[in-house]
């Protein structure tokens, strides 16, 4: 009984490629269909497509991440019935093909969002970071976002306003590129022109209206998901609080247990992200496997580092601010409890999320959390913790 490894594929254009992969020691992939607009159908021909691939180099296809939302859905506006419907058709399609765990978020407009891709730290190695100043001068000196500046202190403000004058034009766009065009797996990259349209699709829609849409979707689609044996598994929030005046609600235990009694079904379930739960200190990483743990279907193990003026940077996967080892050790705990309740679900897979830039992959271009060298010490740091605890705790 072991956390399946698994180890995310962009598919045929990652740099990574599978027998990469299998190097490293994972069996499982995380892959999904980028290539296919948000909305549509993923067809049963294009899902085997890919799928084929992943078999034909000895690994299985073990978690769809992401089937992304429409914002038609998040906005319940526009064509978002169409667009549920055409969800339950994947759901089916992928179930069809014997995929049967579908990771997915629901933040409004971005995706996960960092100011800085190439953050060098002690080690020389670079790291992704979120500087709360730089994403100040973004918000209100270059999008200039109507109303921003109620959401910033008179410090903020001004230490904004020194910084944008220092920078130079290409550092701007870089930030202004880093933040809205769309890390790798945020299937929406946008323009600086149209970003602000897009953010007033939100003018009404509040957190307890967004959490509304998600429940309505979610009462449309589990049912789909219970007759298909699919297991839905929401991402959190990154970062876990409100960004550009959006709402955010999947960024604490409270959120989640909302969700779970929403549509209370074991389909109904979580990724669990250690790098974006941990960001916040209200979030007891252990007590959330713990109390939330029976519907974890999915878990990405990163670590973050924070400062109290809202900055963070992707630290090592054993440093940093998540103690991984309580961590592993409750993972290891839920799965003994899914083993003594005769569950089949035990391996619950797992991938190293994000790594550093390092070594040879320095020289080479990789997608921003995602090159090899830096998961493959990630992976290999976190199966070493599991299997000394699983052997210590026998
Ligand atoms: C970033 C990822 C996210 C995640 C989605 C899930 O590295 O964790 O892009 O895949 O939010 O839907």
């Amino acid at each position: 009984m072991n956390l399946e490894q698994t180890w995310r594929w962009y598919g045929p254009n990652d740099p990574v490629s599978l027998s990469d992969i299998k190097q490293a020691g994972a069996t499982g992939i995380v892959s999904a269909l980028h290539h296919i607009p948000n909305g549509e159908i993923w067809t049963i021909e294009e899902i085997l497509k890919r799928k084929n691939l992943i078999e034909a180099s000895g690994l299985n296809w073990s978690v769809v991440e992401s089937v992304p939302i429409h914002e038609n859905i998040k906005t319940k506006s526009g064509k978002y019935q169409e667009y549920i419907e055409n969800y339950k058709t994947t759901i089916k399609n992928l179930s069809a093909c014997k995929i049967h765990i579908i990771c997915y978020n629901f933040m409004p407009v971005l995706d996960w969002t960092r100011t800085n891709l190439e953050y060098e730290v002690s080690d020389g190695s670079t790291a992704l970071r979120f500087d709360a100043t730089e994403f100040a001068v973004f918000d209100l000196l270059l999008l200039k976002r109507p109303g921003a500046e109620k959401e910033y202190t008179d410090t903020q403000i001004k230490a904004a306003k020194t910084l944008e004058k220092q920078m130079s034009d290409a550092q701007k766009k870089l930030l202004v590129n880093n933040i809205i065009a769309g890390l790798p797996g945020a299937e929406e990259g946008y323009s600086l022109e149209d970003f602000n349209a897009i953010l007033d699709t939100y003018k009404n829609i509040g957190a307890k209206e967004l959490k509304e849409n998600l429940y309505s979707f979610l009462k449309e689609i589990i049912p789909i998901a219970e007759e298909s044996g699919v297991l839905m598994c929401i991402h959190p929030d990154d970062p876990p609080y409100p960004i550009l005046g959006l709402p955010r609600v999947v960024s604490t235990e409270q959120d989640i247990m909302d969700l779970y009694n929403a549509v209370d079904s074991p389909n109904n379930g979580l990724t669990f992200c250690t790098g974006s739960f941990g960001l916040r200190k209200d979030n007891n990483l252990p007590a959330m496997i713990e109390r939330l743990g029976s519907r974890i279907h999915f878990i990405h193990l990163r670590s973050t580092k924070r400062d109290d003026k809202g900055n963070f940077y992707e630290a090592n996967h054993l440093e940093g601010d998540v103690d991984m080892y309580e961590v592993m050790k409750a993972l290891i705990n839920e799965q003994n409890k899914r083993h003594k309740a005769d569950r089949s679900d035990l391996n619950i897979p797992m991938r190293p999320d994000h790594g550093h830039k390092m070594l040879d992959d320095q020289l080479k271009k990789t997608n921003p959390g995602y090159s090899a060298i830096g998961r493959l010490r990630g992976l290999a740091e976190l199966r070493g913790l599991e299997l000394g605890i699983r052997k210590s705790i026998r």
